[in-house]
């Protein structure tokens, strides 16, 4: 039978229940009453969970490394998630389509989960829903989760930043194709990978990264790079290696408790502000402000004054005003 009883599926989902995770998944991804109470119990349930995050330019072998990564844990018999995020549309497209053709190998693996997510109207979209549905996977009992994501936008490389350990896939010959957010991976990569290193340009692609590198002040961790050829498996063991490793170290270091923190603060941060922006958008559409909106139209009232006033009415006082 259907049910929506949070702790129910809760239950139901940390005994092995797969149609029960689903659900969860939904509801969370969804930002529904039962999904806030689900996100309560598992964030309240002890998981150890390792979560990774695996980012870089469309199309660099970020799926295909996924599932290589996703058989090497298999075979150490650990248990794992994947969450394939889609930003881009609401609705499941073709590169969902794609993913989930790649993850067929693991379709019959009872240890493996493959749950694809796109934002349907959760508060704070998927920079929240996305870690709300990791540790749904951890406290229903998956010792390894792992976050693929499109490296593209700031709401991507916020997501890959949820994850214990990140990983950064490039090509080589990337510099050309993500000059726009090379800063913005190169600050969050705890790992890179060199995928297709079958072709050609793999030592200047090295060279580039290693340069970066060089001129990023680092402290006591230096990202590895890794040259994987992922449809061929190759390289993969080695990935799995540098990611147990930088976990290893993320924790003895103080870091990973550090980062934890302030994803926390994030998280937080984006659901009062998202909360606070709706609740002033509805009011301001509300019939109350039909005659001052019409006023703004006609030139009588400019923005922020008429901001002032809904925000005055919802007893929200702005810093950016001073009164
Ligand atoms: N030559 C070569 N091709 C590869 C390698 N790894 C993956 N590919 C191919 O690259 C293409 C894209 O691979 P995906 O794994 O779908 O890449 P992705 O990063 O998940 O793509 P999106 O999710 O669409 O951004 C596929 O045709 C793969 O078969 C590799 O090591 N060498
Ligand atoms: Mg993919």
């Amino acid at each position: 039978m259907k049910t929506n009883d949070p702790g129910r599926l809760f239950t139901q989902a940390r005994n092995g229940d797969r149609a029960s995770l689903a659900r969860i998944l939904s509801l969370i991804e969804r930002g529904s009453r039962e999904g806030e109470e689900l996100s309560r119990l598992s964030f309240a349930a002890s998981s150890n969970s390792f979560t990774v995050g695996i980012t870089g330019a469309p199309g660099s072998g970020k799926s295909t490394l996924t599932s290589a990564l996703v058989e090497q844990i298999r075979q150490g018999g650990e248990e794992v998630a994947v969450l394939a995020i889609d930003p881009s549309s609401p609705f499941s497209g073709g590169a969902i389509l794609g993913d989930r053709v790649r993850m067929q190998d693991h379709a019959l693996d009872p240890g493996v989960y493959i749950r694809s997510m796109a934002t349907r109207g959760h508060l704070g979209g998927l920079s929240v829903a996305v870690p709300e549905a990791s540790r749904a996977l951890g406290a229903v009992g998956f010792t390894n989760v792992i976050i693929e994501t499109v490296g593209v936008g700031q709401v991507e490389v916020e997501i890959a930043e949820e994850a214990d350990t990140t990983v950064v896939v490039v090509n080589p010959g990337w510099g050309d194709a993500v000059q726009a957010n090379k800063a913005g991976l190169m600050e969050i990569a705890d790992i890179f990978v060199i995928n297709k290193a079958d072709r050609g340009g793999v030592r200047e692609t090295r060279r580039d990264l290693e340069m970066m590198l060089d001129m990023t002040n680092l402290g006591s961790y230096r990202p590895p790079i890794i040259e994987t050829i992922a449809q061929e498996k190759k390289g993969v063991k080695e990935v799995l290696a540098a990611m147990r490793r930088h976990h290893e170290f993320a924790i003895t270091s103080g870091v990973a408790a550090t980062r934890r923190k302030a994803r926390l603060e994030k998280e937080l941060n984006r659901i009062l502000q998202a909360a606070i922006a709706k609740q002033v958008m509805d009011r301001l559409a509300s019939d109350e402000f039909i005659k001052e909106r019409a006023e703004m139209a006609n030139g009588s009232i400019d923005p922020r004054s008429l901001a002032r006033l809904v925000l005055g009415e919802l007893g929200i006082v702005s810093p950016l005003w001073p009164s």
